[in-house]
């Protein structure tokens, strides 16, 4: 007989984060045995009633809802994930903690500052778990540079550096607005590059190298105006298709972040690099597997970069998987992240990001695209622990 609790998820939205966190739910009983939770595919919700009815037949759902409201009423749902366009995310998820609901979020936590703190708020006040997908931290071979860099190895760190670059907006063709294309959209969205892509990258990097203090940053806009889906009248386009900023860390560290839709040949391009008084590392998404390192303490005459393929049982996550040598891919970060999730609510402890430390990094975007518009530093008032 099971020991295992049942953890009945009700999500929300069935996009391509949809479609991402179905899997890695259905993922667990597979690969993470022993865990405690299990977690049961209880319902998900969309508007289109034929759209979501096939979506939970193709990812196993039980039921299907076409108000999200009744999806966070119903007492037979623990924990709400939400993969709606970022407009969404407040409203849902402050009603689904006052519902006393867990609460799941994809990023970025919200459009602003503003909007986020009362999601905050209300999962501290309901004191329901919480966890916002920022995924690339737990790629094994980022982790593994977070364990690095707290082992010591870097020594002391003076520069970050970060891209993520995209092409798939260069057509003025493109409308802004609807499904697939809200990103577009300010009003869905929030903002562009900084909410959707240097989120992740600004994450990431107060994760492995802390706070982000002050910035100063550029963005542009190259194509002005675009037709609205919703309205077919072309109108103006105010997310920031481009963003470039440079920061101060609290540690001292220099930082440079890099973000475009417009990098022809770049579909996903995110790296990023750390140099360090002693050792420096590497990474990028088209080689996630890989982490490259340097070390000035080897011996000179064998001194380079080493390519460290993060596949062994004793490397982060790894020992969940094949065997050594084989590798493993983007969809598993979102496997990783629910079964820390899953993990840390068997202990009791809190599963990072939260919405609270998510909310960091909404000061760092906000602040960021404050600095565009104003052309001067801007503080960020991170409190990063
Ligand atoms: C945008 O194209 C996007 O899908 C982001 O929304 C995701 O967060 C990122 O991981 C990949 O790119």
């Amino acid at each position: 007989m099971s020991k295992k609790k049942d953890l009945r998820i009700g999500l929300v939205g069935y996009g391509f984060m949809g479609r991402t966190h179905s899997n890695a739910y259905r993922r667990i009983p597979n690969f993470f045995p022993e865990l405690q939770y299990n977690p049961i595919l209880k319902a998900v919700c969309a508007r289109n009633e034929e759209r979501v009815t096939a979506f939970a037949e193709q990812w196993g759902y039980e039921s299907i809802e076409t108000d999200w409201r009744k999806l966070v009423a119903r007492d037979d749902i623990d924990a709400i994930d939400i993969c709606t366009p970022n407009n969404m995310h407040a409203e849902i998820a402050i009603a689904a903690a006052e519902a006393g609901k867990m609460v799941l979020c994809e990023k970025p936590l919200a459009r602003t500052v503003a909007e986020a703190q009362p999601m905050v708020d209300a999962v501290e006040k309901a004191g329901v778990p919480n966890t916002v997908y920022y995924n690339y931290r737990r790629i094994p071979a980022v982790t593994l540079a977070k364990q690095l860099i707290d082992a010591g190895k870097l020594g002391k760190i003076f520069h970050y550096r970060a891209n993520f670059l995209q092409d798939w907006t260069i057509s003025p063709e493109l409308p802004q607005g609807g499904e697939g294309l809200w990103r577009l959209d300010n009003s869905a969205a929030g903002s562009g590059v900084t909410g959707d892509l240097l989120a992740h990258c600004i994450d990431t990097a107060m994760w492995l190298n802390g706070g982000i203090k002050d910035v100063s940053a550029m963005t542009e806009t190259f194509i002005k105006e675009r037709v609205h889906s919703k309205t077919g009248v072309k109108q103006e386009v105010t997310i920031d298709d481009a963003c470039l900023f440079h920061c101060h860390f609290d540690n001292g560290s220099l930082g440079l972040f890099e973000s475009t839709r417009y990098a022809r040949g770049h579909k996903a391009h995110y790296t990023f690099e750390i140099n360090g008084e002693h050792a420096s590392i590497k990474w990028n998404l088209h080689d996630l597997s890989r982490l490259e390192y340097f070390d000035h303490r080897d011996e000179s005459i064998e001194r380079g970069w080493r390519s460290i393929h993060v596949t062994d049982e004793d490397q982060p996550y790894m020992d969940k998987w094949w065997v050594p040598g084989l590798s493993i891919g983007y969809e598993h970060s979102f496997v990783h992240q629910i079964a820390d999730f899953l993990k840390a609510l068997e202990e009791g402890k809190p599963c990072s990001p939260t919405f609270r430390e998510a909310q960091e990094t909404q000061k760092v975007c906000e602040a960021v695209l404050e600095s565009a518009k104003s052309r001067s530093w801007k503080d960020t008032g991170v409190e990063w622990k």
